[in-house]
């Protein structure tokens, strides 16, 4: 289990290896399945989203799974609805833009509102011979969906929504927090080895902000989870963050690919292991670019307390050739 081994920050044989976006539309075998259903379908049926989350495992022999869903899932749970639009991303009906609409938010019960995921969690611990990470989105990454209602660009309307209503913004970290505790908790009780909290959107944050707006949320989290799993923190282009989102209460640091490994080392230093940081384009590449970028990512930790992965998602047009030779090349890499 060197995946795990490298979680607590002990020695593994080789340095691990898993993708962001693993499972999905670069498999072509995840493209077949979609044919078929739809992504909350594959979400919300457990044997479909056990088979999705086991597809790349099979493919590219990598050290982890990670539970396939999404982060806007549980979100039904508080009694939003929301969609998956292709080639869109999440779009919520009714956005929450006040504090009127704050009161529409239920109580978050996983057994309740998620059966599905605990279910497919369940299943796969029954089929994986690597440790399972489960996930949720972090406060801000989530409230910048409920705010905006779909992807957005700049997060204007979350950000105008924060600087003009605190209260009410600080009421819905709090409520966002709550939930994804209890949600993390959940997953864990039925058997994740490890979790992963994505605030892939606070890189559009200042630090005074984030410190102020955001950070409390996300602590609760990772400071509620603390004695449990393994905790991986991760976001987009929070280079000016990341002091702060490693010293909110985890154990992993997922750092994305234009802070180089080695200077997020200086900055973090020894207590806590890093995660990533290829530039997921690279893989787009011929394996010549890939193999030079992906020798400089291990050059700059030496294979200490280091998790490879990329600096974010796997791209929908990668192909997994290159990824399972990334695994390969990984895995026989030595200092
Ligand atoms: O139809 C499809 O297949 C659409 C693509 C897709 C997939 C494969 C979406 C829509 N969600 C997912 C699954 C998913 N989402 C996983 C499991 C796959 C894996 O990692 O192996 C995970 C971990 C997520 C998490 C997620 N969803 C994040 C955080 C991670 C990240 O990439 O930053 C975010 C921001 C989302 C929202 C989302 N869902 C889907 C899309 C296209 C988006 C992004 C939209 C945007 O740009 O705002």
């Amino acid at each position: 289990m060197r995946f795990l081994t490298a979680c607590r920050g002990e020695a593994p044989d080789v340095v691990p290896i898993w993708f962001m976006r693993q499972a999905g539309r670069s498999l072509p075998e995840y493209r077949k399945l979609r044919e078929d259903h739809d992504i909350l379908t594959l979400c919300r049926t457990p044997d479909l989203a056990t088979e999705v989350t086991l597809q790349p495992v099979r493919r590219l022999g990598v050290d982890a799974a990670i539970l396939f869903s999404d982060i806007v899932v549980p979100l039904v749970g508080l009694g939003i609805e929301v969609e998956i639009k292709p080639k869109v991303g999440p779009v919520i009906a009714e956005p929450i833009r006040s504090v009127g609409d704050l009161e529409r938010l239920a109580t978050f019960e996983p057994e309740a509102d998620v059966p599905f995921v605990l279910e497919t969690i369940r299943l796969l611990k029954g089929e994986l011979d690597v440790p399972l990470i489960g996930f949720a989105g972090a406060p801000f990454t989530l409230a910048s969906y409920l705010v905006e209602g779909g992807p957005s660009k700049d997060h204007r309307v979350a950000k105008s929504f924060m600087y003009a209503e605190p209260e009410a913004w600080q009421k819905l970290m709090d409520r966002l927090a709550e939930m994804t505790l209890v949600y993390l908790r959940a997953q864990i009780d039925a058997g994740v080895d490890a979790i992963q909290l994505f605030d892939s959107w606070a890189g559009h944050l200042s630090p005074v902000d984030y410190e102020r707006y955001v950070l409390p949320a996300s602590e609760a989290i990772l400071r509620g989870l603390d004695g449990t799993v393994p905790r991986i923190h991760f976001g987009v282009g929070t280079a000016q963050l990341l002091e702060l989102m490693a010293g909110a209460g985890t154990d992993v640091m997922g750092i994305d690919w234009r802070v180089p490994l080695d200077a997020a080392r200086t900055r973090l230093g020894d207590d806590v292991v890093l995660q990533g940081n290829l530039d997921p384009v690279a893989c787009l590449a011929s394996w010549d670019v890939i193999e030079e970028k992906a020798d400089d990512v291990l050059k700059r930790l030496g294979g200490t307390r280091h998790i490879f992965n990329l600096g974010h998602g796997v791209l929908p047009e990668t192909d997994p050739d290159n990824l399972k030779r990334l695994v390969e090349y990984v895995h026989e890499w030595t200092p």
